[in-house]
This record gives C-alpha cells, sequence and structure tokens, in this order.
C-alpha cells in the first residue's frame, strides 16, 4: 500500500485531474485520509461507483452533500454503462485551462489519475470509458499491482492505480465496511467473524433483507442466523452439522454481488 501511495504520490505532479472512485455502498470509507493531501491542489471529480447497488435516492443525498461543498460529481455502474460522463466532467472541471490553451491555438492534453480504495471499480471504470478490457479487474481487493497508462480518446490519458487504505483505522466501523464491500483482502480476516459482524449490522439496519433472502427469524442471535442460513441452504458438513464457514462466504458474497438487495452501509 505504501508502495501504492509512493506511485501515486511520483505520478500526481504529472496529472492534471483526479478521477476518485468512491463505493457507493461505503461512501465515508471510501474516503482515504492519506489522498487528502493529493485532493488539495488538483481538480477532482467524485465518482459514486456501483450505483446499482444502492437505492438511488440514499446515493442523491451523498451526492448533494457532495456538490453543497462545491465537489464536481458523476454517478456511475461501471459493469454496465459506458461511463461517458467521466469525460464530459474531467473536461469540465478543466474548462478554464482548456480555454486558455484553445484561445492561444492549442489542444491542451489532459492527464486523469484514477485512485480509491481497493474493489471500488477503479479498473472496470477505466475499461468500460475506453470500452474496451484493457485493464485487469477482478472482484477482490488488490487485483491491480503496478500503474498503467492508458489513453481514453484524443484528448484524455488515464493512469489505473493500485487500490489504496491506510495503515490504521481509528474507527472500527470503518474498518468492517471495507472488509464487508471487499476492500480488505479477504485473506487477512476470518470469514465466519465477518459474517457475524454483517449480521450484526443487518439486524439493526436491514433485517428485513436477511429474512427476505434467508427466511430467517432475526430476533436470534447472529450465529444461530448464520447456522439457521446453513441448514436452510443445504450447507453441512460430514454428519450434518452447519457448514458456518460456507455459509459466512456464501453471506458475504451474496451482500458484494447484491444478492441482499440495495443495502448502503453509510447513509448521509
Ligand atoms: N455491481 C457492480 N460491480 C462493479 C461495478 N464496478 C465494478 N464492479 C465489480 O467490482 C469488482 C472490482 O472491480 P475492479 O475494477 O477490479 O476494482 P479496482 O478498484 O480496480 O480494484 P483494485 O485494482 O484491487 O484496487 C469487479 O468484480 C467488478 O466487476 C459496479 O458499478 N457495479
Ligand atoms: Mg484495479
Amino acid at each position: 500500500m505504501t508502495k501504492a501511495v509512493r506511485m501515486m504520490e511520483e505520478n500526481v505532479s504529472l496529472c492534471d485531474v483526479l478521477i476518485y472512485v468512491i463505493d457507493s455502498r461505503a461512501v465515508k470509507s471510501s474516503i482515504n485520509p492519506v489522498l487528502n493531501r493529493f485532493t488539495l491542489d488538483k481538480r477532482v471529480v467524485y465518482v459514486f461507483n456501483k450505483c446499482d447497488l444502492v437505492e438511488n435516492d440514499d446515493l442523491n443525498r451523498w451526492i448533494k452533500e457532495f456538490e453543497k461543498e462545491g465537489k464536481n460529481t458523476v454517478k456511475t455502474c461501471g459493469t454496465s454503462s459506458d461511463c461517458r460522463d467521466i469525460a464530459v466532467a474531467i473536461k469540465a472541471v478543466y474548462k478554464d485551462v482548456l480555454d486558455k490553451y484553445a484561445s492561444k491555438g492549442v489542444k491542451k492534453h489532459i492527464r486523469a489519475m484514477i485512485c480509491g480504495i481497493p474493489n471500488s471499480g477503479k479498473s472496470t471504470i477505466i475499461n468500460s470509458m475506453r470500452k474496451k478490457a484493457s485493464a485487469i479487474t477482478g472482484d477482490k481487493a488488490g487485483v491491480t499491482r503496478g500503474k498503467q497508462w492508458l489513453s481514453l480518446d484524443s484528448q484524455i490519458d488515464l493512469l489505473d492505480t493500485p487500490g489504496t487504505l491506510w495503515g490504521k483505522f481509528d474507527d472500527q466501523t470503518v474498518a468492517k465496511h471495507l472488509a464487508f464491500i471487499g476492500s480488505i483482502s479477504d485473506d487477512v480476516l476470518d470469514s465466519v467473524e465477518l459474517a457475524i459482524e454483517f449480521i450484526k449490522e443487518g439486524i439493526e439496519n436491514f433485517s428485513e433483507k436477511l429474512s427476505e433472502r434467508y427466511s430467517v427469524n432475526t430476533d436470534s442471535e447472529p450465529i444461530e442466523i448464520l447456522e439457521s442460513i446453513a441448514l436452510k441452504r443445504g450447507l453441512k458438513v460430514k454428519g450434518g452439522e452447519p457448514d458456518i464457514e460456507r455459509t459466512a462466504k456464501t453471506l458475504i458474497d451474496d451482500f458484494r454481488k447484491g444478492r441482499l438487495g440495495k443495502i448502503m452501509l453509510e447513509k448521509v
């Protein structure tokens, strides 16, 4: 991660615009304090990606908040749209500079760096903007390793970067949400613990989604809910006991793929 931030530091001065990709399910947790210093003296387009996984009204409230602070925003679903609005926004935030060059008869080239937490969809967005799969993507954290320059059109070049997190989470809710959305590598997480935490949050904030999908009683203890899901789904180990590990992974995967319905973990 430090290596990734160092690489971005080396390249940020070459870039005119930052494309800051946010996972719409966890807007607050998508803001990396380490990247804040990059945003200070750059034009930034905030991209609310994975908008298909949340309710439109909930997301619009966040967008309004950002726009109140004078931030430029775009809403995208990297996997299904062509993300054309991002290119329009890049040119819009850089318009005064483009106009200045244009008045001298020069067509100024724009270099845009895409940044954000792991798994937020940065590479997917680039592919979607370019209408071809040239950046490697994947449904886990840490897919993009090094930097990769790709041209969008005759005027814009895009720099894909690895997702970045910060060293220490002061707020455990942030850490949990980043884990739920797959921004922290599953390799360092205990899947049963993660699922239990997810169920706890579910009981408080979206119990109907759990009961709708799995027909479970959400008045029970999280571990009982997990066992109940296992039995209902026929996820058992030899001897007929519930396979808690596999059920935990299934539950988290269901959330990540949107099979639990539209869930925003952090509302305005
Ligand atoms: N449902 C949904 N899935 C998306 C969207 N955008 C990307 N994805 C999925 O999210 C996963 C991560 O996408 P990537 O583009 O690899 O994410 P990244 O930000 O480049 O990740 P790193 O390189 O690991 O930092 C992939 O499985 C994508 O298919 C979206 O708008 N909606
Ligand atoms: Mg990537």
